[in-house]
């Protein structure tokens, strides 16, 4: 085996506190029964597990205002926070199974105190963004994007358990994709900060393509930046990912969700430098001789893009109607995954230096 230069870290985050329904905190479990560990063994890029982390239920977590179980959730965030930030620091590319999507708090947290410019793109049916004033649910999992963004700043109240973490990024630096199910409060947030985000009907009208350009485009223009992708499973139609918690009806294809992620791995590499379109484009054009030598001497092409950090959450295998719909679910989130890190559809160019021959 030749040296890998890069790895890849998985980490999970058996955690449901920052919602009511149990069960999510199994999502590590059966993401990795789904066969994640052998499909990411087939990359040239080196794997480590570092298990599952631990997290304490505090007996004495009173509400505060709606928010429920706000220190569990704000001590279990912590935790994640420092052990995303090591394995960052570390030179790892971190994959973090959840759980509910309030882990994002921790996990964006951890990875911005190593990587203060990272671009956040969200790919959810849900925002995330509520207030504890102005969530419906008093759920933290539909928060964790209010944690981070120093425009809200003055609208978050000091939340019993969240004293460790202020406010790091840009509403400018954040894109979602996927939206469908967007309460009043956070309507008027991501008008009022001029948030980039796309729609399912966005989607359907300018195509899945045209929508990662503009992502890149605004993320990425002004210069390379690593990302964390933060992708919560109920961006899927509930026909392809039944087993989340908060279903909502008119979501992602399997073929847009999978081109999501192929296209975040292709950051950074030659063939994608934003802007100047018609000046790499042409760059582009002369290197492709390159590109084929490149590609014919070494046995691996294998690049890691920008993609720095990843959350796979809300995967819930107690709510699937059958052990199929879970496995599906399950099964769907290893596609995404592997797809992020560089599983392609047209078939991967590694270890083989020379065409077989027919005798
Ligand atoms: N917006 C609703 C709330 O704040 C529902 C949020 C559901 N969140 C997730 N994560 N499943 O995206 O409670
Ligand atoms: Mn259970
Ligand atoms: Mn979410
Ligand atoms: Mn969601």
């Amino acid at each position: 085996q030749q040296s890998r230069a890069h790895s890849v870290a998985v980490l999970g985050a058996p955690f449901s506190k920052g919602q009511k329904k149990r069960g999510v905190e199994h999502g590590p479990k059966v993401i990795r029964d789904a066969g994640l560990m052998e499909r990411l063994s087939n990359f040239d890029f080196s794997v480590h597990d570092f298990g599952d982390l631990n997290f304490q239920h505090l007996e004495e977590d009173e509400p505060y205002m709606d928010v429920k179980f706000p220190r569990t959730v704000g001590a279990a965030n912590k935790k994640l926070s420092a052990a995303v930030r090591n394995a960052v620091s570390a030179g790892h590319t971190l994959l973090m199974l959840g759980g509910d999507h309030s882990l994002a708090v921790g996990s964006v947290s951890g990875h911005a105190q190593h990587s203060p410019d990272l671009c956040l793109i969200w790919v959810d049916a849900h925002a995330d963004i509520n207030t504890p004033m102005t969530s419906p649910s008093g759920n933290l999992h539909g928060q964790p994007v209010a944690f981070m963004l120093k425009e809200l700043q003055d609208k978050m109240p000091d939340i019993p358990g969240f004293s460790w973490t202020k406010p790091f990024l840009s509403s400018r630096d954040l894109v979602y994709i996927g939206l469908r199910d967007v309460d009043p409060g956070e309507y008027q947030f991501l008008k009022s900060f001029g948030i980039q985000y796309f729609t399912m009907r966005d989607i359907d009208r300018l195509g899945i393509q045209r929508v990662m350009e503009v992502t890149f485009d605004h993320l990425l223009a002004r210069k390379q930046r690593p990302i964390h992708l933060s992708f919560d499973i109920d961006a899927f139609d509930p026909s392809l990912a039944p087993a989340t918690g908060t279903p909502v009806n008119g979501g992602l294809t399997y073929r847009e969700g999978i081109y999501i992620a192929e296209e975040i791995h292709n950051t950074g590499t030659d063939h994608y430098s934003y802007g100047f379109h018609f000046l790499w484009s042409f760059l582009d054009f002369l290197k492709v001789f390159d590109c084929l030598a490149f590609e014919s001497n070494l046995s691996s092409s294998w690049c890691a893009g920008l993609l720095s950090v990843m959350d796979m959450v809300e995967v819930n295998p107690d709510l699937g109607a059958s052990p199929e719909a879970v496995e599906a679910t399950a099964t769907l989130a290893v596609d995404v995954i592997a797809s992020s890190l560089g599983q392609t559809r047209e078939g991967a160019h590694t270890s083989m230096d020379e065409i077989p021959p027919g005798k």
